[in-house]
């Protein structure tokens, strides 16, 4: 059977106040490729001490008393036991980082730091799905500011948790915007949120990490199929590609340079999909350049297709109907926001998944395995130069 896509939304296809059929082709990407196409192809009992003395006014020194426990700690039955893991999730107020969050406070080993650019709707969320409310707490972070993003890193500090586990996991996706917007600093907001405030965030936490006493310490990235050409999925125009990255290198300010990465059109598709690449290409440089060092594992996954997440809420309506049963019966890539969440927390917290420079994907049984990545996302020049760059745009370098 040649299902052609288009087929599977016919009002792809607008009539205008003049009675002329146009097809809208920026809001239905969905119609771009026909299927046939491819067809072949806690701190329990924790020790405390002072982590950092203040000058105060008077002159007078105030010691900062943290809780800064012991890995182990001794229970009343004699057993050790491992203290409470601390994690960030970036975006944990909706879909993906919210049902990690749960998934992780639920099992009473984690304390979750929820970094949210909207406190009241995280509180809600955290709430609305009964999260234990010891074992989180939410912090403001707006990634598509860079100085929230360095203001959130103080608040964390202060807060006197050890960080043992990043995870980042927000994003935006602009499908059907015809003219880019930008971050704080003037950066296309996709690439500038889901990759440059990322990229700050882990690069400055990269030293808290380092301080943990944990046993698995973690950075993993939420990468996505999209973002990998040798891939169905990432065969969907418009493909992701950073070419020579003169439009990155030009701060995607949309004014002397291009707001993509590859100095081309602004597409808001295209240019979430270069961001995950990014973020793939992140974490490997990462992997590269500090795993040996430091012990920290660096990880990117791609959880399955969570078509009911808030990713799609600019997505024309018809799409955000369609989207969940096209993925759920005729790609079967469909996972719910809970069984996604499982999977990202496993990469948290499973004692198996600590291999780092990977990128995990499930199988139809929920099984995890290593999977490849597309030869632009796994290219090792690629990934350094957009280190570098990323750490000039950041203020790095
Ligand atoms: P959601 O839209 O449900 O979640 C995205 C989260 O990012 C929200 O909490 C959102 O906050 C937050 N966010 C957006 N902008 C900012 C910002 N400037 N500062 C701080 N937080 C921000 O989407 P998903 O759960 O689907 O996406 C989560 C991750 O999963 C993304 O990295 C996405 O690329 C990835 N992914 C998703 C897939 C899917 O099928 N849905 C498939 C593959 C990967 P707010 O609630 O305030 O809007
Ligand atoms: Mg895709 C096995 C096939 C497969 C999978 C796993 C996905 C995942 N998609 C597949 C196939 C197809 N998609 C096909 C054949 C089409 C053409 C009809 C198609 C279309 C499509 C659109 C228009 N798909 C999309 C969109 C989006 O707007 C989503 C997107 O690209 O967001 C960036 C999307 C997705 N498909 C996926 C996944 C996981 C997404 C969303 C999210 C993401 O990468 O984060």
């Amino acid at each position: 059977m040649a299902l052609q896509a288009a087929a599977l939304v016919p009002s792809a296809f607008s009539i205008s106040k003049e009675g002329k059929a146009s097809a809208n082709l920026k809001n239905s990407s969905l119609f771009g490729v026909s299927l046939s196409d491819y067809s072949k192809s806690d701190f329990g009992s924790s020790s405390f001490k002072v982590k950092s003395q203040r000058r105060l006014s008077n002159g007078a020194v105030r010691a900062t008393m943290v809780a800064s426990p012991d890995v182990t700690t001794n229970s009343p039955a004699g057993k050790k036991t491992l203290r409470k893991g601390c994690v960030i999730v970036t975006g944990a107020s909706s879909g993906l980082g919210l049902a990690t969050a749960k998934a992780l406070s639920e099992t009473g080993k984690w304390h979750v730091i929820m970094a949210c650019r909207d406190f009241l709707k995280a509180e809600k969320a955290a709430k609305s799905v009964g999260m234990p409310k010891e074992n989180y707490t939410i912090m403001h972070l707006d990634l598509a500011s860079l100085d929230s993003v360095r203001q959130f890193v103080d608040n964390f500090r202060r807060s006197g948790r050890p960080l043992d586990v990043l995870v980042a996991n927000a994003a935006v996706y602009q499908p059907t915007a015809k003219e880019p917007s930008f971050t704080a600093e003037g950066f296309e907001i996709s690439v500038g949120t889901n990759h440059l405030g990322h990229f700050l965030l882990s690069r400055l936490l990269l030293d808290d990490l380092k301080q943990s006493d944990y046993p698995s310490k973690r950075l993993i990235i939420v990468g996505s199929i999209t973002g990998n050409t040798n891939t169905l999925a990432g065969n969907v125009p418009p493909k992701a590609n950073l070419g020579d990255l003169r439009g990155m290198a030009g701060g995607l300010n949309g004014i002397n340079s291009s707001a993509m990465i590859d100095g081309g059109e602004f597409d808001g598709a295209k240019a979430y999909k270069d961001s995950k690449v990014c973020n793939m290409l992140t974490m490997q440089e990462f992997h590269r350049r500090y795993h040996e060092e430091t012990g920290i594992t660096f990880a990117s996954l791609y959880p399955g297709c969570i078509a009911t997440t808030g990713l799609f809420r600019e997505h024309i309506p018809l799409f955000r109907l369609l989207f969940p049963p096209f993925q759920k019966y005729i790609t079967k890539g469909f996972v719910s926001e809970t069984e996604a969440g499982k999977r990202l927390a496993q990469v948290v917290s499973d004692p198996s998944l600590t291999k780092s420079g990977v990128y995990w994907s499930w199988n139809k049984d929920s099984a995890s395995f290593e999977n490849q990545l597309s030869e632009e996302a796994s290219d090792v020049e690629k990934a350094r130069k957009v280190w570098e760059v990323s750490e000039k745009l950041v203020g790095l370098a």
